[in-house]
């Protein structure tokens, strides 16, 4: 069978084909980085954030590291979805009674639209790290809403529709700090504000070390005509410290903690002095995509060293047609 993304097209979205001579599944964009050290006067680093298409051109909810170290949420628009124009000026959250509801920090952000309003789920504090939701529907106004879970939790990442009637959201129970462990879960809602029916998804491990001390969600899940097809990040422990990877899995379409393939190698590992030099070196670190229903394109926008903004690419079909030769055996 020929894996296809259901959904639209976007034929605007950013692309590159694959560089001669190179046989690997997911390939980089050949200007990366595509966003910089110090992007914005109050911010030294943009990174592991989130783009959607928004009114025939791109926006984005992104990650900013400040100054003094704590991260924020910033508004950016592009007509390209590459050259990027980041508000100066923090997201204001309100909560749903119009009071200021600003996070103490906010990080590593997915942004999804479920029908007409677009969903925000980040890594926020609430006596620990957990998932933060507001929503908007111009991003110019934002609404808080009640966090998800109690700490501690992270990588929060909702599906793309209603299954079965009902709001999905992945998750990473963890604990404070630089969490050594973790598996994906996903809960379910009927109206985003209780959680339950919480099933396990996928462990650490499998067969490789490069995913052997955690996994975690990474962009929105893409709905394809085989299954939904899920890119996540995995971290392997060196002795100089954790290596994050990035993975794909196929999850059964109606029933999404059923993993139907998983990648047994990564599919992207930081070779790149962008990838391995930075704040953070050896991170990649995808948190969205931007895709194509007509040409089965996508374009992976990853966080690079915890420093930069970077893309990748993958043509769906040859992604799933790898995934099977080259999946875990459960
Ligand atoms: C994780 C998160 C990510 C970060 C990664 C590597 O725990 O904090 O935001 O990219 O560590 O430092």
């Amino acid at each position: 069978m020929t894996t296809k993304i259901i959904g639209s097209a976007l034929p605007n979205m950013p692309w590159q084909p694959r560089p001669q001579g190179c046989s690997d599944v997911v390939w980089r964009h050949d200007a990366n980085p595509i966003i910089n050290w110090n992007p914005i006067p109050c911010a030294a680093r943009i990174y592991n954030s989130a783009v959607v298409p928004f009114e025939g051109a791109f926006i984005g909810v992104f990650r900013a590291d400040y100054k003094n170290g704590r991260p924020h949420l910033h508004v950016g628009r592009s007509a390209d979805a590459l050259n990027w124009e980041i508000e100066h000026e923090r997201i204001q959250w309100r909560d749903e009674q119009g009071n200021c509801a600003q996070p103490t920090y906010a990080y590593d952000p997915r942004v999804v639209k479920i029908e007409d309003t677009y969903y925000i789920t980040w890594c926020t504090d609430n006596h620990g790290a957990t998932l933060g939701m507001g929503m908007t529907k111009d991003f110019k106004t934002f609404v808080r809403l009640e966090d998800a879970c109690v700490p501690f939790n992270r990588n929060g990442v909702l599906f793309p529709r209603k299954i079965n009637g009902e709001f999905i959201l992945l998750n990473r129970p963890s604990d404070s700090g630089h969490t050594p462990f973790g598996d994906i879960f996903l809960s379910h809602s009927k109206e985003m504000v209780y959680w339950g029916k919480h099933r396990h998804v996928m462990g650490k491990g499998g067969t490789g070390w490069w995913q052997g001390t955690k996994i975690g969600a990474g962009p929105i899940p893409i709905e394809t005509n085989e299954g939904w097809l899920m890119i996540y990040h995995g971290v392997s422990g060196t002795c100089n410290g954790f290596v994050y990877s990035m993975g794909a899995a196929l999850l059964d379409i109606n029933e999404p903690w059923k993993v139907l393939y998983r990648t047994r190698d990564y599919i992207l590992t930081p070779e790149k002095e962008y990838e391995t030099t930075g704040f953070v070196p050896n991170v990649a670190f995808p948190c969205a995509t931007l895709h194509d229903a007509e040409t089965g394109r996508i374009a992976i926008y990853y966080g690079a060293a915890d420093t930069y903004v970077a893309v990748a690419y993958t043509q769906v079909d040859e992604l799933v047609a790898y995934m099977k030769a080259n999946s875990e055996v459960f």
